[in-house]
Parts: C-alpha cells; sequence; structure tokens
C-alpha cells in the first residue's frame, strides 16, 4: 500500500502513526499538493493530501478514513474499540477540527500575509481554535482510557501542530490537562519517529 503524504501535513501524520500502532508497512510517496503533482491528482483528483493506495488500486482520501481503513487491517489493539466508539470519535471529531481551524490559519497566512489573522475568518478560527483547547482540557481526560486510541492520536498530532505552526498560543502552559495527556503519547515511537520539522 501506498500513503501520498508530505513531512508537514498534520493529516498525513495521523495516517503514519495509526499504521506504526498497527504495524501496517506502508510505501510512501512524498508530495506537495500545492504544485498539482500528476501522481497526486490521478489518486485524489482533490489534490490533498493525505491518500492511501491500497494494494487493489482503490484510493482513499481524508485522514480519519485512511485512520479506520488501517485499523481494520491489523488484528493489534483496536483504535476505535466497540465500547468506547462514541467517545472516541468525540474525541478524534474535535481533534480534526482543531487540525482543519489551525491548518486554514496557517495557510491563509501563507497566501494573504499576516493580515490574514485578523481577517473575519481568522478570527473566527482562532476563536475556535481557543474555545477547543478550553473543551478538551477537561473533556480529553475524562475520555482518555487504558489504551492508546484514534481520538488520542488526533488530538496530539493537532496539539503537535499548533506548537509547531502557532507556537504563540502556547497551549502547553495553558493548559495543564492537555500536556499530561499529551507527554504520555509523545514518547511513543510513533509520535517520536513522526515529529514535525
Ligand atoms: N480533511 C482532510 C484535510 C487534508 C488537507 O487539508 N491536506 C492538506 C495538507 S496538510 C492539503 O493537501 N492541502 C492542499 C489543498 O488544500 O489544496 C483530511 O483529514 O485528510
Amino acid at each position: 500500500m501506498q500513503l501520498h503524504l508530505n513531512a508537514t501535513s498534520p493529516f498525513a501524520r495521523v495516517a503514519r502513526i495509526v499504521a506504526l500502532e498497527k504495524g501496517v508497512e506502508l510505501e510512501f510517496c512524498w508530495s506537495d499538493p500545492w504544485s498539482d503533482q500528476a501522481e497526486l491528482l490521478a489518486v485524489n483528483p482533490l489534490a490533498r493530501v493525505p491518500v492511501l493506495v491500497c494494494d487493489d488500486g482503490e484510493s482513499i482520501g481524508e485522514s480519519l478514513l485512511i485512520a479506520l481503513h488501517l485499523d481494520s487491517l491489523s488484528s493489534r489493539t483496536a483504535l476505535l474499540p466497540a465500547a468506547r466508539q462514541a467517545a472516541v470519535l468525540h474525541l478524534a471529531g474535535q481533534g480534526i477540527g482543531l487540525m482543519e481551524a489551525a491548518f486554514n490559519r496557517v495557510i491563509a497566512r501563507k497566501h494573504e500575509g499576516a493580515t490574514a489573522d485578523q481577517s473575519l475568518l481568522g478570527q473566527r478560527r482562532l476563536r475556535a481554535i481557543e474555545r477547543t483547547l478550553a473543551a478538551l482540557e477537561t473533556d480529553w481526560p475524562a475520555r482518555a482510557g487504558e489504551q492508546i486510541s484514534l481520538g488520542d492520536i488526533v488530538i496530539a498530532v493537532a496539539l503537535d501542530y499548533l506548537a509547531f505552526r502557532l507556537p504563540e498560543l502556547d497551549w502547553p502552559a495553558r493548559f495543564p490537562g492537555l500536556f499530561e495527556c499529551h507527554a504520555r503519547l509523545a514518547a511513543r515511537e510513533s509520535f517520536f519517529s513522526t515529529a514535525f520539522g
């Protein structure tokens, strides 16, 4: 199976971490989605990474859908355990939304300059990030289980992305509950070996 990705995509990192946690081997196809490379367009006309290309040729876009497929491929610890499905999906949904709000802010800055932060959308994204961090400060510790889950992975990657691209938000100093949950995951090989930067 092949994964189309780039090194700074938080969405692609989710797929990589899930594959490592599940022991699924992937061949990487490094790609810059913004340059509309033919290889990427052939598997995803949306020109976005990540994309998983399965051995039978089916291509799957969207990090959470890729994660669910990878989770189903090996019997190692289920990342979406049936007994905690709603709680894990809640966390995964909040984490992916946090990632998208952060990514939109970063990409608006890149293409429109620093004034993008002050625009209506820039301010709206920032409020969404702040509210979600505050909600997760209690939601995540309350829903975290003994075993790592898809929700844990998505939130931890979103937080890493915030620290990487929006360090001025300084979530580690402001949210001790998030800091503690994140620290438990950051030490895992799957996180360590896929770190941004
Ligand atoms: N919802 C998608 C988001 C994927 C996404 O936005 N990927 C970015 C890279 S971090 C991308 O390829 N952007 C190119 C574009 O939006 O044209 C997912 O979860 O996979």
